[in-house]
């Protein structure tokens, strides 16, 4: 509590009076941590909000902002991205002057949704800040600081004081050689942290093999990063969806990065499923938004989009199989569920295990349906 109070007040400069709406489901982390714990404590005036962004209409959150002039705005990108696929109309005749500081959780912001948000939202007047953390964590530990430290589109960038994250390898040894222009490595925390985690209720050992037992004396979040030489650190995706394609490792999210870069794709997911040859094939789940792609002819959007990822990453990265749906399956978080994508692509339709926790379980019968 101490921790996410800390961190509200900080990463978002809240002072006494201003309005604070974080849009997360209560049920998910942020929800608990930044609607209840961290803005109660610090005598925060805080706005809740039960429903959907798109209900009545995509203007949901604009008309909230606007009357009851909410000064802080803290949302995920999986929204953003939602809300900008309605265009610039929900946003009409809405007020957003009150708003002072922006914020994103939950996974990474794409630049073209981080522009979005500072331009159409913040009007470029409002510091966003990318918050990365975890569950586990308790609280947020890498932010830049709104107004204080500066933004750099899709970077989370630094950890907060007491926080100490180090990029290794493998083996273990931390990553001292630059890629390009930064150092790109699984993200480990090296000393204990105010909100960290003690243990796992009921299982203490499990939390030790979990967290404390991939790399000695480190905590390993299970994410991939890159840092740049002044510090920042950009969170690229978790680093246990690595797939092995004929002997060449891959990211998903890599792969996705590249899908993404396409005109006309709104979000994909990318997936192994066994490949005789290959060892795995790359199957690709592909949101489009309809307006880019080739009118009836499926075709020749998927070969732009395996042009494009050849040109991304190379010709070994194309995926094997694409499937155009019209949503992925997501948590309320906004997570991605992958098991689900990894089980269909292995065509196990039937034993999908638990999708209780979906928004929308409706999406799951289509994937079926379409399975290539
Ligand atoms: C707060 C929350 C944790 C996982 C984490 C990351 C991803 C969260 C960001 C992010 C990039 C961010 N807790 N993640 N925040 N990735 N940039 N700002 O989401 O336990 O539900 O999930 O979410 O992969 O490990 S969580």
């Amino acid at each position: 509590m101490l921790w996410t109070t800390y961190t509200f007040v900080n990463v978002f400069q809240y002072n006494p009076g201003d309005v604070f709406f974080c849009t997360a489901d209560i049920g998910w982390i942020t929800g608990h941590s930044y609607i209840a714990y961290g803005p109660l404590l610090a005598g925060a005036t805080c706005l809740m909000f039960e429903g959907i962004p798109t209900w009545p209409d995509a203007g949901r959150f604009w008309e909230i902002v606007d009357k009851h002039k909410v000064n802080t705005l803290y949302t995920a990108p999986t929204a953003i991205r939602s809300l900008m696929s309605y265009g610039l109309d929900p946003l009409k005749d809405k007020d957003l002057s009150s708003l002072k500081v922006l914020g994103t959780v939950g996974e990474p912001i794409n630049e073209e949704a981080w522009h979005w948000y500072d331009e159409h939202i913040g009007k470029k007047k409002c510091p966003i800040v990318d918050t990365w953390w975890q569950t586990e964590t308790g609280g947020i530990l890498i932010s830049n600081l709104a107004g204080v430290t500066p933004a750099k589109p899709s970077w989370a960038t630094l950890p907060l004081p007491g926080v100490k994250p180090v990029l290794v390898d493998e083996k273990g040894e931390e990553v001292t050689e630059l890629t390009d222009t930064h150092y790109s490595g699984n993200l480990c925390l090296t000393m204990p942290w105010p909100g960290i985690l003690r243990t796992t209720w009921g299982d203490h050992e499990r939390c030790r093999q979990t967290y404390f037992s991939t790399y000695e004396n480190k905590y390993f979040t299970g994410d991939g990063a890159f840092k740049d030489e002044e510090g920042n650190f950009r969170i690229t995706g978790r680093v246990d969806d690595v797939l092995n394609v004929s002997g060449h490792r891959l990211g998903t999210a890599e792969v996705e990065n590249a899908i993404n870069m396409m005109a006309g794709v709104v979000e994909s997911a990318v997936v192994g499923y066994p490949h005789e040859l290959k060892g795995q094939g790359i199957y690709a789940y592909v949101v489009l938004d309809g307006r880019n792609r080739h009118e009836e002819d499926d075709q020749l959007t998927k070969q732009d989009l395996l042009a494009t990822v050849s040109r991304i990453i190379g010709p070994i990265a194309k995926p094997d199989k694409i499937q155009f749906v019209s949503a992925l399956p997501k948590t309320r978080s906004g997570k991605i569920m992958r098991r689900i994508l990894r089980k269909v692509a292995e065509g196990e339709l039937e034993n999908l295990g638990d999708t209780s926790t979906l928004l929308d379980p409706a999406v799951v019968d289509e994937i079926k349906e379409g399975k290539i």
